[in-house]
């Protein structure tokens, strides 16, 4: 029996030490020995048939005997849980010198950078920021701005037209009219329309059938040209510079009377280069287009032409942010390359 006894602690000693896979290894040899059915639980129960004086001396061999066996379970298994967990900590091993990852972050298209610049200067001036439909009524979009039915710009060849009635707005100024019907009589108006507009254009590298627009109104008592040369000029001042003049030629619109074109100094060579390539030596840039409100303009939308006056003008985002930021082809705005976006 002690015989047996040794060679079972003998057997459990090296069945431990060469459990060295893993832990679930290492449970099967704890329950061939020491489980319910394990050989020394097995040899334990034969203890019944020894005699009464044999008995305690083996029961304390076979005691000390399970007693080791657990000791040296216990030490292979932190031991194999320490190399688990280095084993762990080698797979899930991370290089922290290695660099991060670059965060792209995006920003404003350079249109919008002009646009808000714009807005943020007639807003300065008290003006608010009136939207309205891209898709028209040919009566807010022409009539209501003394177009008449046969002027040449109403001509399905030059506006996109989605029925007889209804076509893509080719300026922003139905959102003027919409806003002088609005309102009660004769109620001043300071206000400014940005958005889209389109026409059937060439696209090139100064046309596009979309582009972006802003045009004024003020509509109050006694507004006179002056009000408008000294506003555009502040205008002007604000987005190019202290040092930007400004130039009135005459001009026509249908909706303006007395109207003018506005140039500006070139911003380029502020007029001292005569082979300048941005106003090719004239020294002016043609930059918006402007007029005091014709009467009829005024009636049609409920102003009594006797007592109110007013100017508008016009601008295209797409020209300024092209001479503010030396762009030569407008279309590099709408190609979305983020080569050419990331620059701004
Ligand atoms: C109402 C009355 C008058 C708006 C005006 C212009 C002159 C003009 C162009 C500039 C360059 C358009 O973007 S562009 O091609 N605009 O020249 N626009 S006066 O006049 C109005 C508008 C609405 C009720």
């Amino acid at each position: 029996m002690e015989n047996k006894i040794q060679q079972l602690r003998q057997a459990a000693a090296e069945a431990i030490e060469s459990a060295t896979k893993n832990l679930k290894e290492l449970d099967n040899v704890r329950v061939q020995f020491l489980g319910k059915k394990g050989e020394l639980t097995t040899l334990l129960r034969g203890m019944s048939q020894l005699s009464a004086e044999d008995r305690p001396r083996i029961g304390k061999i076979v005691n000390e005997a399970r007693a080791e066996i657990e000791k040296l379970l216990a030490e292979k298994n932190s031991e194999l849980k320490a190399k688990e967990l280095q084993n762990k900590l080698a797979a899930e091993k991370i290089d922290v010198t290695l660099p991060g990852r670059k965060i792209h972050q995006g920003h404003l298209h350079p249109l919008t950078l002009t646009l808000n610049r714009v807005k943020d200067i007639f807003i300065q001036m008290g003006y608010t920021v009136e939207e309205g439909p891209e898709v028209e009524t040919d009566y807010f979009n022409f009539e209501a701005l003394n177009l008449p039915k046969d002027h040449p710009a109403r001509d399905m060849q030059d506006s996109f037209y989605i029925t007889e009635e209804i076509l893509l707005r080719t300026q922003t100024s139905p959102v003027q009219a919409r806003t002088m019907q609005k309102n009660n009589s004769n109620a001043p108006i300071r206000m400014i329309a940005p958005g889209r507009v389109y026409r059937r254009d060439d696209y090139d590298a100064s046309h596009s059938p979309m582009f972006t627009q802003v045009e004024g109104l003020v509509i109050d008592e006694k507004i006179t040209f002056a009000d408008l040369k000294g506003t555009l000029d502040f205008f002007c001042k604000k987005i190019f510079g202290d040092s930007a003049q400004i130039r009135l030629r005459p001009s026509f619109f249908p909706f303006t009377e007395p109207s003018t074109e506005v140039d500006v100094s070139c911003v380029m060579c502020k007029g001292e280069d005569e082979h300048c390539k941005v106003c090719h030596g004239s020294g002016w840039l043609e930059i918006l287009g402007a007029g005091m409100v014709h009467p009829k303009v005024l009636e049609m939308s409920g102003y009594d032409s006797s007592k109110v006056s007013g100017f508008a003008f016009g601008l295209g985002i797409e020209r300024i942010a092209m001479l503010t930021y030396g762009v030569d082809d407008m279309r590099l705005f709408f190609d979305n390359d983020i080569r050419f976006l990331e620059q701004f």
